[in-house]
């Protein structure tokens, strides 16, 4: 077998598993009758996982997928955004929506309310974008992240999936829409600007603007996907991409990811490039030396450093 289930978590929106031969780790969204659309626990999972997968020192990449094909129908999904059917008035709401629900009324109910005592904890109900809190993960965990796309990518999906290191799609099944101005929605952030920046401004306005759907080889020949491989090997190609990136020195890809990102990311991205020197700094005998003549409450010694050239 090919993963092996990571079930330290009660995830019920994603499934999360740890390859069992390199270091990787993939992360499923996991409600392929809605084409993997995501409401607020669902975000709130994918955060975990994320976080989870960072803090992991023997993994070197990070998969995001989507479980498939769909009970219903049979298609498959990447991910096809936010749940519009708990979209509230200022976001995606933590309640059931309408098809789930088993009320006879079919009544909305919180089900944080379901567990006794939490409901008078409860943090209001407000309604939630934080899939932008997870791109930024993505933007700043330091490995690669590859979305692995099986089938749509829509909406806040294609957006996740623009904002992943690299794209791997499905030759028959791989669909890429942007329907955001549709449903009233607009990621101006990395699922458009930085999207123009990987196929140019004309054509990220035509995904936007138009609405166009483009298959995989559309979006590979847009400079948008990486790769295109038929369907039944998109998982085997996404663990050697993993495999041959895991032989790779964590150092120098950490710093090429940040490197990457250092120009659309201003201030941030800078910040956390010069984090990276400064953990390279920490490993010197010069930083060391500043440390233990602090703790020995003596001045430092560094006339044995030299002034690099
Ligand atoms: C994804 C797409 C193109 C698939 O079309 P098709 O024809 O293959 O499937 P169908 O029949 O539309 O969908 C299958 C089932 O999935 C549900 C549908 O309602 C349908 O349910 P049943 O009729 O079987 O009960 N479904 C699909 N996507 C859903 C969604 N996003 N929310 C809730 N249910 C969904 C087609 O389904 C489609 O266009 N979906 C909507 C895509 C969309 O507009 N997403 C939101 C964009 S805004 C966003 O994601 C966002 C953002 O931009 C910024 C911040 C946060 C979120």
């Amino acid at each position: 077998e090919r993963w092996a289930a990571i079930d330290r978590f009660d995830f019920t929106d994603i499934t999360y598993h740890r390859s069992t031969d390199t270091g990787a780790v993939r992360i499923g969204f996991d409600r392929p009758e809605k084409r993997n659309a995501f409401r607020p626990e669902t975000v709130d999972e994918l955060a975990t996982a994320l976080d989870h997968a960072k803090r992991q020192t023997d993994v070197g990449c990070v998969l995001i997928t989507g479980n498939g094909p769909s009970p219903k129908d049979g298609g498959w999904a990447f991910c096809s955004g936010g749940d519009q059917s708990i979209r509230g008035e200022s976001g995606y709401e933590y309640r059931e929506s309408p098809d789930d629900s088993d009320t006879a009324s079919g009544e909305q109910s919180d089900p944080r309310e379901t567990n006794d005592g939490v409901a008078d904890d409860a943090p209001e109900n407000v309604g939630r974008l934080h899939i932008l809190e997870v791109q930024r993960q993505i933007r700043h965990i330091p490995k690669p992240v590859v979305a692995v796309v099986p089938g749509w990518a829509v909406g806040g999906g294609h957006s996740l999936h623009v904002v992943c290191d690299l794209t791997l799609a499905s030759e028959e099944h791989a669909k890429f829409l942007q329907t955001d101005p549709d449903v009233g929605s607009f990621d101006g952030g990395f699922g458009s600007a930085y999207l123009a920046r990987q196929v140019g401004q004309k054509k990220a306005r035509e995904v936007f603007f138009l609405g166009k759907t483009y298959d995989a080889a559309e979006a590979a020949d847009m400079g948008m996907v990486n790769e295109v491989v038929p369907h039944e090997e998109l998982e085997d190609t996404a663990i050697e991409w993993a495999g041959r990136m895991n032989e790779k020195s964590p150092t120098a890809m950490r710093m090429l990811k940040y490197a990457f990102n250092l120009d659309s990311d201003g201030m941030v991205g800078q910040q956390v490039f010069s984090g990276e020197a400064t953990r390279l700094a920490y490993m010197t005998d010069e930083a060391q030396e500043g440390r233990d003549a602090f703790n020995e409450g003596r001045d430092p010694d560094f006339d044995d450093v030299p002034w690099h050239y």
